[in-house]
């Protein structure tokens, strides 16, 4: 049963449980009492500063306790938040901020911020005076005009800005807990990034349940994760888990989403004692839309509560909670769907025995001598070697061909590339098997939870 707010969530769990355990800071407890002070101590201080109602902050960074506590203070003042990756270019922000009606800016990073907008004063937790007399500017939760910005990472042009209510993250996350067991006691590591869907998804289900959230330093992952219940990976993080130690953990549950999950990643995690959650989820839709408890399947299960989903022409159309208004730009709320509600999420998928396939982005379907190569089908093949991690597959331009793939391979050391056309053969048909195979190099692994395809295109580029 979700819970009905009459409130900003973490101002009604601190009058329902004030002393409950809200947050696990590094090793440090902070309770709903003491967060939701936090809260009024930043609203105040940025409300003295100028935010006022209604306009757009951008918050860039790696999360931290001040970036947060920034996250929820910008909505209870009714304002718009833009969590940022501190990784954006400087020249990408510039374009992008001003269509983004941008007012203010806060970084736990030095950052060059665009001359149209103005810095918010940088605050450490300890350094907040929790001072009851002063005045906190709270927008009415029923009415505020608050909303989230979250950009999309779209393989061309300008990320675009999914505009979400607190309303639609709520319902987002109700529906994905009505599956999936998140009870009081339990905690959920923030274990990605607030500037992506994936670290504001653990938010609002940590919000939606009023259970306990960890924040702590991510390496290595195996300490962050010690007494946490709950985590959200992408397919990496979790391979890089079950090469550590992953003995003393207490996990429960696995939510797994964001790219491809093989079966050879559950499977190995099961055999750890790790019990995985496959999750089909996007920007869009505030995380995820479909989910389904890991078996022998690569699927991602049925729709969640009040989420519908259709294939059309074998592309995922879906629509229901959790949906973006639309996205952001030069001051009004562009819609993402069509005249019925549905979004079309360019992926292409597939029903079998009632359960959704995702079987990869229209976007990177290229032809090579006449023949559609879906690079994601090469991918999947291609992971399920036991040295390889990742695994990108990429055109190249071609005489003959018009196109041919190459692979870019993250591999554990000991892999011997020459070996992986030979190792190949009969698993999938000849003309998908590469021309050349490249290792990924570490530049393309920093920024983001995704390695940009477009990045790696590029550098495949640069090396022909
Ligand atoms: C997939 C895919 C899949 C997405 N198979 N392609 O809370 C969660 O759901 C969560 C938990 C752990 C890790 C990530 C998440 C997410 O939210 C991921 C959401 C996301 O990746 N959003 S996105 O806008 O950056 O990209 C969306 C796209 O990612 C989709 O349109 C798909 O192309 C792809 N994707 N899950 C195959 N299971």
């Amino acid at each position: 049963i979700s819970t009905v707010f009459s409130n900003w969530p973490w101002q009604q769990w601190a009058a329902e449980q004030p002393n409950a355990t809200a947050i696990i800071r590094e090793q440090q407890p902070v309770s709903w009492r003491r967060l939701a002070d936090e809260v009024n101590a930043l609203c105040a201080r940025f409300h003295h500063h100028g935010v006022r109602a209604g306009q757009g902050v951008a918050l860039s960074g790696k999360n931290s306790p001040e970036l947060l506590l920034g996250y929820l203070a910008i909505l209870q003042l009714g304002a718009r938040v833009l969590p940022l990756n501190p990784q954006l270019p400087t020249a990408l922000q510039a374009q992008l901020l001003p269509m983004l009606n941008i007012d203010w800016g806060w970084s736990n990073y030095p950052l060059a911020w665009t001359d149209s907008i103005d810095p918010l004063p940088s605050f450490n937790i300890e350094q907040l005076s929790i001072d009851n007399s002063d005045t906190h500017p709270i927008a009415d939760w029923s009415s505020a005009q608050s909303f989230t910005m979250t950009l999309t990472s779209g393989s061309s042009g300008l990320p675009k800005a999914a505009v979400h209510t607190p309303d639609a993250h709520l319902a987002n996350a109700a529906g994905l807990l009505q599956r999936m067991q998140f009870e009081l006691g339990d905690s959920w590591l923030l274990s990605l990034p607030l500037f992506h869907v994936s670290g504001q998804g653990v938010i609002w289900r940590w919000l939606q349940k009023g259970a306990t959230l960890v924040q702590r330093n991510m390496h290595p992952l195996t300490n962050a994760l010690a007494g946490c219940t709950h985590a959200s990976l992408v397919p990496t993080q979790l391979w890089r888990l079950l090469e550590q130690d992953a003995d003393k953990l207490v996990l429960k549950q696995v939510l797994l989403g964001g790219a491809s999950i093989p079966v050879e990643l559950t499977e190995r995690a099961r055999k750890a004692g790790i019990s995985c959650w496959c999750g089909y989820g996007m920007t869009e839709m505030a995380s995820t839309t479909c989910a389904k408890p890991a078996d022998e399947t690569a699927s991602v299960g049925v729709p969640l509560p009040g989420r519908e989903l259709q294939l059309m022409d074998n592309e995922i159309w879906l629509r229901g909670s959790g949906q973006a208004l639309g996205y952001w730009q030069n001051g009004e709320i562009r819609p993402l769907s069509d005249s019925q509600g549905w979004f079309h999420t360019r992926d292409r998928g597939e029903m079998r025995n009632g359960e959704l396939y995702v079987c990869g982005r229209m976007d990177n379907l290229f032809f090579s001598g006449g023949e559609g190569i879906q690079p994601e089908d090469i991918e999947r093949v291609l992971v399920t070697h036991p040295l390889i991690e990742q695994a990108f597959v990429v055109p190249i331009d071609d005489v003959e061909f018009g196109q041919r793939p190459v692979a870019v391979i993250d591999a554990l050391p000991g892999l011997d590339l020459s070996q992986l056309s030979t190792w190949l053969e009969g698993q999938i048909t000849r003309f998908q098997i590469p021309d050349d195979y490249y290792v990924l190099p570490a530049e393309l692994k920093q920024g983001g939870i995704k390695i940009s395809r477009l990045a790696v295109k590029e550098w495949v580029y640069s090396q022909i």
